[in-house]
């Protein structure tokens, strides 16, 4: 176990968080006068003669039946009524790293797989109930920390949370507990399984198999002819046991903890005592690897599962705990009054092995 994961206590929960139309989404944002309006995102139309792709289009689009990857030319032809307008990539990635920096905050672990996805672990939370309720409240932030919508999933791995959260698009919150993947899964076609393309459809169709709810009574050896090694994964899917983890990535080089009260907490003394016992921890995590932080980030959960997080970065890299402690108390304070808390986390980040020419914290402090 690394110092990143938390404890494991009860089933594995994970959330996947896609946005709807994100590109287009974007637009209407910027552009208040386009709701409701098909707005297609992609290559110049040029009255039909356009070449490239359409990169994605409004739900209002898609009524005409434009989608992600057709020629520009033939959603021209659907609708040439629809406004059309140039990829604006760099704005798009910034709206996605505020939203992912929102979505990493209700995680205990975070995995982004795409520009407008990710998936989020909640096991911590334990209960299929509180993830609900975690996965309404991501829903409202994003809604008014970003003026946008997305879909979320909930399932016990990361394949059925992504399956749940494409079943109700746009703005579809669908949970998916393990014993009911017989009664919302197998009525689902297999190219709804992440990864089955239409070739792989074609072949499981010539065998019978057109419903994920087909898989579990064909035998393992047909099944083995299509996926090989990947059957036996596909037939548990089928079964509610979904192994697929979520996994940070390397590089995102942090360490953390947290603490969810036994009671939902508002006094700040408790509050401030539990960062303290956490950022004594770190700092001996720190130092049994010979490293050094330079980021504080404190994470603080209400009663309510809204969530906020709130960094700063120190002058130099240091593990002084009073430096760190000082931080993390600073960026929790303007939350500490008023409302109930149910969890708090400090976070860690860029991190470096000691280099023992460097200054320290110290230098800096009076
Ligand atoms: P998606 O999440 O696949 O699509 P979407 O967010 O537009 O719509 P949905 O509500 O169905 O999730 O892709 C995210 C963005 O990636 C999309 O807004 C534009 C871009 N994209 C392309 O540029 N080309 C493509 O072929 C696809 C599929 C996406
Ligand atoms: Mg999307």
């Amino acid at each position: 176990m690394t110092p990143d994961d938390p404890p494991r206590e009860g089933p594995r929960i994970v959330l996947h968080v896609d946005m709807d139309s994100f590109f287009a989404a974007v637009e209407v944002r910027e552009h208040p006068d386009l709701a409701g309006k098909p707005v297609v995102v992609g290559a110049d139309p040029k009255e039909g003669e356009g070449r490239g792709v359409v990169c994605t289009c409004s739900y209002e689009a898609r009524n005409y039946g434009i989608h992600s990857a057709m020629p520009i030319s033939r959603a021209y032809r659907l609708c040439p009524d629809a406004v059309f307008l140039s990829p604006r990539y760099p704005l798009y990635s910034e709206v996605s790293e505020r939203i992912m920096a929102i979505l990493r905050g209700y995680a205990d672990r975070f995995q982004q797989v795409s520009i407008d996805e990710a998936y989020l672990d909640v096991s911590s939370l334990q209960n299929y109930e509180w993830a609900a309720t975690m996965a309404a409240r991501i829903k409202d932030d994003l809604l008014s920390e970003e003026h946008l919508s997305c879909s979320v999933g909930v399932g016990p791995g990361k394949t059925i949370a992504k399956i749940a959260s494409d079943m109700q698009k746009p703005g579809g919150l669908v949970v998916i507990r393990p014993w009911q993947v017989p009664e919302l899964i197998h009525p689902l076609p297999v190219t709804r399984i992440p990864g089955i393309g239409r070739k792989t459809a074609i072949a499981l169709r010539q065998r019978g198999i057109s419903t994920i709810g087909d898989i579990p009574r064909t035998d393992i050896q047909v099944l083995r002819d299509i996926f090989g090694k990947g059957a036996v994964q596909i037939r548990d899917l089928a079964y509610g046991i979904d192994t697929s983890e979520v996994r940070e990535l390397s590089g995102s080089k942090s360490i953390s903890r947290e603490t969810t009260f036994v009671q939902d907490c508002d006094d700040p003394g408790q509050i401030l005592d539990t960062l303290r016992g956490m950022a004594e921890i770190l700092v001996g995590d720190l130092e049994q690897f010979d490293l050094l932080a330079r980021t504080v980030t404190i994470k603080i959960r209400f009663s309510d599962f809204s969530t906020i997080t709130r960094a700063r970065s120190l002058p130099c890299q240091t593990r002084d705990p009073r430096a760190i402690l000082c931080t993390a108390r600073d960026l929790a304070f303007p939350f500490l009054a008023g409302r109930k808390i149910r969890l708090v986390g400090l976070r860690l980040s860029s991190i470096a092995l000691i280099d023992r020419n460097q200054k320290t914290i110290g230098d800096f402090l009076a």
